[in-house]
């Protein structure tokens, strides 16, 4: 397992679309093996493939209490049912470091994806979990929490961004 370096706003990276996977093999699962090892050492909840600068439709997911491991790795997830329900939380971005915002999503969703053995599954979701594969899910298309907020805002955290990259974060920090 290796771990990769995460891609930090702003950057163009984090705005193409992801391309579907044909077949979760060998080399999609040494991606979703990585992409964990990378997510635990942040430590983060949820990763996409475009944060470590891989244009494919790859998510890994693990929502479960610190020292626990409860890894979901999807591969071409797709929303097949949402809830009327929304849901207000609180978000972070392992891409945009020390930034958050309160972002509305429905509060329930089911999703279709292939699994880590390249089986199909359907799975529901509610709450934390729900909010990390909507947000990992934007990833995909190039969609960021940033997006979901009011203009103001958003043009606040990208200026701390912007601030960031200039005072010379190293790449991976
Ligand atoms: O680690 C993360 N925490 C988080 C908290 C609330 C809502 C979404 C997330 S996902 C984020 C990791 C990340 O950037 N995934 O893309
Ligand atoms: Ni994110």
């Amino acid at each position: 397992m290796a771990l990769l370096s995460i891609v930090k706003a702003p950057d163009p990276i984090l705005k193409k679309k992801c391309y579907r996977v044909d077949t979760v093999d060998d080399d999609i699962r040494r991606l979703m093996d990585d992409m964990l090892e990378t997510m635990y050492a942040a430590p983060g909840i949820g990763l996409a493939a475009p944060q470590v600068a891989v244009h494919r439709r790859v998510i890994v997911i693990d929502v479960s209490p610190t020292g626990e491991r409860d890894p979901l790795c999807l591969a071409n997830p797709e929303l097949l049912d949402v809830s009327d329900e929304s849901n207000l939380h609180e978000e972070g971005c392992l891409s945009f470091p020390d930034q958050y915002a309160e972002v509305v999503r429905p509060e329930r969703i089911r999703v279709r994806f292939l699994d880590y053995h390249n089986e199909i599954r359907e799975i529901e979701a509610g709450g934390l979990l729900a909010t990390c594969i909507q947000h990992e899910m934007d990833h995909l298309d190039g969609i960021l929490f940033v997006d979901h907020i009011s203009m103001l805002k958003r043009s606040m955290i990208l200026r701390k961004m912007t601030k960031q990259k200039k005072a010379g974060a190293p790449a991976g920090a």
